[in-house]
């Protein structure tokens, strides 16, 4: 154990890790496998435009959500955008969509960007996933759709989201960009809701550089939005509706089809880093682990903390402050609510203190793959040692006024 706060990198100790230990470090697969596939791809001299090689991810990703369409897109945002045009289509401006307060800003702006009104939903205060009690609360006449987000791999609670989509009569969506490869009881995220979204972007569990996908078993929706994704073309070569281009390059799929044959090997490795993480920070006051327990299968590729200034000593922000300087570049998940970000401050602005709480107490921390027994050890002795020392490490380190130890 570092046991002095002068050993720790902050305050001039030599850092625990020379090279960084990172969230979001991308899980690329068997190089050899891909640069194969890479110049297949220059063979076939086909680079876009619905090619085999995004025909073949399209094919691996719907058999592992096991649903009958995996439309393939050039990023998850692309992909809510189509989802909630479609929505919509024969809609009325101003019509809303509710959508979860704590979330990356793609789900929020993908309402927005089609001219529809997003409605921010509290969450649960434990898992921080959209609260369904809340949602209820939420609907109005104006009320058109529900998107959930299974954030850090933790599936929504589906069954109750289900039970007012469909007494309320609203299409219900799942923005699953972090959840590929979890599940729901024993049925594949993928499957879930009327359609939901996949992100393959280079920090996700499965890359395709930049990528993403609806899913979804409606196979009305999954031929609009295949013609959305390439300017509205249909099947017989006309125009039918006004499209964009979302199209997945065969690069990608090159790379997504690689990192995806890895998937199993990885999620084996995150749940032994989850394990260890557990007992690593076991005992430390005010540091705990999202406990992803259950029946619902978690992918594991985020490795989340929360932080409880009151108790820890420390704010996160302090914390995240102390293993930057140790090289190790954990991340806030998420920066800010949506109800802070400017485009959506109300007036008078919106309050759910249930987000507002938890966005500025969890943290990720690397795991993946690259991250092994002996960094887990040593991460964990370095937020055992920045906590014991708390209330000194805060008062050291020059504080922005936002953060202090209230909670
Ligand atoms: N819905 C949800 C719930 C989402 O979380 C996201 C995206 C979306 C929708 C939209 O999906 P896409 O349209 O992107 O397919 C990152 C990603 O850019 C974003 O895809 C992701 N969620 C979000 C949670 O994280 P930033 O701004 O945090 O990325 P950045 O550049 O700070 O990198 C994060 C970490 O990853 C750093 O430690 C560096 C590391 N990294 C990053 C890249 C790009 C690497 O090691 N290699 C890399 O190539 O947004």
């Amino acid at each position: 154990m570092r046991d002095s706060i002068q050993q720790l990198a902050l305050f001039g100790g030599r850092p625990a890790f020379s090279e960084n230990r990172r969230v979001g470090r991308p899980n690329t697969g068997d190089r050899e496998r891909f640069l194969e596939r890479m110049n297949q791809v220059l063979d076939n001299e086909w680079l876009s435009n619905m090619g085999p090689m995004m025909y073949e991810f399209e094919a691996r990703v719907a058999e592992l959500a096991q649903v009958r369409h995996c439309v393939s897109l050039c990023n998850a945002t692309v992909a809510l955008q189509l989802l909630v045009g479609d929505l919509a289509t024969g809609g009325a401006p101003g019509d809303e969509v509710i959508v979860p307060s704590l979330t990356f800003p793609a789900t929020a702006h993908a309402v927005k960007w089609r001219g529809l009104t997003p409605v921010f939903c509290d969450v649960d205060p434990v898992t921080g996933l959209i609260d369904p009690e809340q949602v209820e609360a939420l609907i109005t006449d104006r009320t058109r759709a529900i998107i959930g987000v299974h954030l850090w791999g933790q599936v929504c609670d589906v069954a109750r989201l289900e039970k007012i989509a469909e007494s309320y009569g609203l299409r219900l969506y799942f923005d699953a960009a972090p959840a590929l490869g979890c599940s729901y009881g024993d049925v594949p995220v993928g499957g879930l809701g009327h359609a939901e979204v996949f992100s393959f972007h280079a920090t996700k569990i499965v890359n395709s550089f930049e990528g993403g996908a609806i899913v979804t078993d409606d196979d009305a929706l999954a031929e609009r939005m295949r013609a959305e994704r390439n300017f509205g073309f249909g099947k017989d070569g006309t125009v039918q509706a006004v499209g964009t281009n979302g199209k997945l390059s065969e690069a990608a799929a090159a790379m997504g089809l690689t990192s995806l044959e890895g998937l199993d090997a990885t999620i084996a490795r995150n749940r032994t880093n989850y394990e260890q993480y557990r007992s690593a920070l076991t005992g430390i006051p005010g540091v705990t682990v999202l406990e992803f327990e259950g029946p619902n299968r978690n992918n594991h590729h985020y490795m989340m903390v929360n932080v409880v200034a009151g108790a820890a000593g420390l704010h996160r922000d302090v914390l995240l402050d102390v293993l930057r300087a140790e090289n190790i570049l954990a991340q806030p998940y998420f920066s800010q609510v949506m109800q802070q970000m400017t485009p959506y401050i109300g007036a008078p602005p919106v309050r759910l203190p249930r987000s507002e709480e938890l966005c500025g107490q969890l943290l990720a921390l690397p795991t993946g793959p690259q991250v092994d027994t002996d960094d887990i050890l040593l991460i964990g002795e370095v937020i055992r040692t920045a906590v014991a020392y708390g209330h000194e490490v805060t008062a050291r380190r020059r504080l922005r006024p936002a953060v202090g130890l209230a909670t």
